[in-house]
């Protein structure tokens, strides 16, 4: 047989087997965890756990949440220039005269919880990452 062709088989062979679902499937879903803070208005912290697909985009597990049975809802706008923006969590709308508005954090290795640098639209969550979507002020 040819010496690149065989070389060729053997390599792809490799790939499909570290990497399985890469060429072949849909990625796996990996768990992680919505929280919804709202200490402005005295609101118990409510916790959902739930999934995004490997290499998803929070928006994504976020709809997915809102169409199962968890009792999760959220509303957004489309910004021009920066994406999907987080306007209401769980019947709850940021204002702009009140100044309110629905702030996104993240745990991150070693460091607590920080603010994206990202909207919802550009998040991708890792494994097991808990995202607190805090109401708050600016
Ligand atoms: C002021 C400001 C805010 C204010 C807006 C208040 C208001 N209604 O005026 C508040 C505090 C609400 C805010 C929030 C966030 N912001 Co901001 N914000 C800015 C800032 C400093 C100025 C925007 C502005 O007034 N422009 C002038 C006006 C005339 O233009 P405009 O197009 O009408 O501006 C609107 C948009 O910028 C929009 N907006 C503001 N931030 C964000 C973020 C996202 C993801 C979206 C879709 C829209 C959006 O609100 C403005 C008023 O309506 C910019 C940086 C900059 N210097 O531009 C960052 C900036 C736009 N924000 C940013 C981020 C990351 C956020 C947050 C995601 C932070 C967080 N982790 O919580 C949140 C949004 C969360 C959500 N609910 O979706 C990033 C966006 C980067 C990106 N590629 O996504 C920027 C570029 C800052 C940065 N370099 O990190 N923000
Ligand atoms: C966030 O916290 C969870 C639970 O403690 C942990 O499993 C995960 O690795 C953390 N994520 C990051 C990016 O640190
Ligand atoms: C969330 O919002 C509250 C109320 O404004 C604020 O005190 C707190 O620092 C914010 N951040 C986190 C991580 O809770």
């Amino acid at each position: 047989m040819n010496c690149v062709f065989t070389w060729f088989v053997w390599c792809e062979a490799l790939l499909l087997s570290l990497l399985p679902w890469t060429l072949t499937e849909a990625p796996p879903m990996i768990p992680i965890a919505i929280m919804v803070k709202n200490t402005l208005q005295n609101k118990p912290l409510q916790t959902y756990k739930t999934e995004v697909i490997s290499g998803g985009i929070l928006l994504g597990a976020m709809t997915r949440l809102r169409d199962s049975d968890a009792g999760f809802t959220f509303t957004f706008s489309d910004n021009v220039n920066y994406g999907p923006y987080l306007e209401s969590v769980n019947g709850v709308t940021g204002n702009n005269e009140a100044h309110t508005y629905w702030e996104l954090l993240a745990n991150v290795t070693n460091g607590g919880f920080q603010r994206t640098e990202v909207g919802i639209g550009c998040i991708i969550p890792s494994p097991y990452q808990q995202i607190i979507l805090n109401f708050t002020v600016w």
